[in-house]
């Protein structure tokens, strides 16, 4: 019999979770549509398949990060013996964005063939609902409407970055959405927002040896453990990355020389300031992209700019159903996939923060152990003891069962990814102590930690 419908399933969206779910559902035998469009950034950035992950998130940062780390590395080589004659070492930024780029299109190119390989029917445009069961959307010429319809529709459209609400904002400032297609030069850099997208790009724009400013509304790194979130502050700090504390931006003016005037204010002193800057980043957080889906036409529940789903990720419409960033509530742990943005939370954490086990278990039935740890790799450069900091949070009693492990140093990633599974099955203080450790790395430094907060012992090694 003639099936009801154009398609068993209908994606709207195709990044990490959007592409994972129209994949698994052909593969299954289903006959999958999935639309993918980006609207251009309002500096005019546009990309291709993917997602934000792929296109403007981890991929593009790890690359931006990995080149800053290789400056970094250049100039401790001189301390391991290199002769590095230009001391004064610069990258080649359209160099760097072009390959960063180059690498982008490879996988948008791997993406489309896996599509057709998969039998997934793409399109390159914006659908919306028309009603609950129809998807319209333009063809590409833009000048014709068409329509399909659908058995069951995915919603995973994710969010871009929010603009502040400032003059100027809009028209002068560039996000998280730009800087990896960056034509010019960053240069000096206000970054404002200091959850893990602004201190990323922080980070990875001083070590390619750009100016860059963290403008804090409150504290750095809400929702991650206090202890290291201002630990991490306080190395970037030393490292040259100066923190405006408590202050929000006002208002960004493009002076006659081209540079920018931003005018800030001070929440804590009541002082109002004023910088020039040649690039300001908006990382203030994201928004859901609702507006474009005419949800009301399907009748699908949202919250703001999210949608509300149940355990089964069903929204209010039992065949319509949403998965990614776009889904209320669940900003840490939807799908899989989507927890590779978040890759400094993981390069700091896995498990609970120390306020989250005290709050939860109550601080006389937990316990702390930590350590400052001197790398075999920082002595020679002279690198301070201050960058490496591992902390484990467990339960007091019995085998002490790890609730939270925590760390700071080189490799991070690596060396949390490791530990998580570990986590996950159970790890106890007992077991990590009895574990043999795989010298000489960082991560042995876990099955050594030997000094509680309790003790009040000091965490740093003699030498
Ligand atoms: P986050 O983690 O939501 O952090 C946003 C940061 O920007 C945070 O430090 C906020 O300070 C700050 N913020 C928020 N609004 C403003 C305004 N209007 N002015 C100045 N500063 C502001 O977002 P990210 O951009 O790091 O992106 C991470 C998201 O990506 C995450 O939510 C996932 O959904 C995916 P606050 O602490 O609120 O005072």
């Amino acid at each position: 019999s003639k099936p009801r419908h154009d398609y068993d399933l209908v994606v709207l969206g195709g990044g990490s979770a959007g592409l994972a779910c129209a994949k698994e559902a052909a593969d299954c035998g289903a006959r999958v549509l999935c639309f993918d469009f980006v609207k251009p950034s309002p500096a005019g950035t546009r990309w291709g398949i993917g997602g934000t992950c792929v296109n403007v998130g981890c991929i593009p940062k790890k690359l931006m990060h990995q080149a800053s780390l290789l400056g970094e590395a250049v100039h401790e080589a001189v301390a391991y013996g290199w002769n590095v004659n230009d001391q004064d070492l610069r990258p080649d930024w359209r160099k760097l964005v072009r390959s960063v780029q180059n690498h982008i299109k490879s996988v948008n190119w791997v993406t489309r063939v896996d599509l057709r390989d998969k039998k997934v029917e793409y399109v390159n445009s914006l659908g919306a609902f028309l009603d609950p069961h129809t998807i319209e959307y333009a063809t590409r010429s833009g000048l014709e409407r068409r329509q399909v319809t659908a058995e069951h529709v995915v919603v995973a459209v994710g969010g871009r970055p929010r603009y502040p609400d400032i003059p100027g904002a809009v028209e002068l400032g560039i996000t998280s959405d730009d800087i990896f297609s960056y034509e010019r030069e960053p240069g000096r850099t206000l970054v404002v927002g200091a959850g893990y997208v602004g201190l990323e790009c922080a980070c990875f724009l001083k070590g390619l040896g750009y100016e860059p400013t963290v403008m804090v509304r409150s504290i750095v790194l809400r929702g991650f453990d206090r202890q290291m979130s201002e630990l991490l502050a306080a190395m970037m700090a030393e490292r040259g990355v100066p923190f405006l504390g408590t202050t929000i931006p006002r208002s960004v003016e493009r002076q006659a020389d081209g540079r920018l005037l931003v005018r800030y204010h001070n929440t804590a002193t009541g002082a109002d300031g004023s910088d020039v800057f040649d690039t300001v980043l908006w990382a203030i957080g994201r928004r859901g992209l609702v507006e474009d889906l005419h949800l009301p036409a399907a009748g699908v529940r949202t919250h703001g700019d999210k949608i509300v789903v149940d355990a089964a990720e069903a929204t209010s419409v039992p065949h319509i159903f949403a998965v990614g960033d776009i889904v209320y509530g669940r900003p840490e742990l939807t799908p899989v996939a989507i927890l590779a943005g978040r890759l400094l939370a993981r390069r700091l954490c896995v498990g609970m923060s120390e306020e989250t086990a005290i709050e939860l278990r109550g601080a006389d039935n937990i316990e702390v152990l930590h350590g400052y740890y001197k790398p075999t790799e920082f002595f020679i450069p002279q690198k301070s003891v201050r960058h490496c900091y591992l902390k484990a949070v467990a339960e007091i009693s019995g085998d002490q069962k790890i609730l939270g492990l925590h760390y700071i140093g080189p490799v991070a990633g690596e060396v949390i990814q490791g530990f998580a599974a570990a986590l996950k099955s159970g790890l106890t203080v007992k077991t990590l102590l009895s574990t043999v450790g795989i010298h000489p790395t960082t991560a042995e430094e876990f099955t050594r930690l030997s000094i509680t907060k309790r003790s009040g012992r000091d965490p740093t090694p003699a030498s």
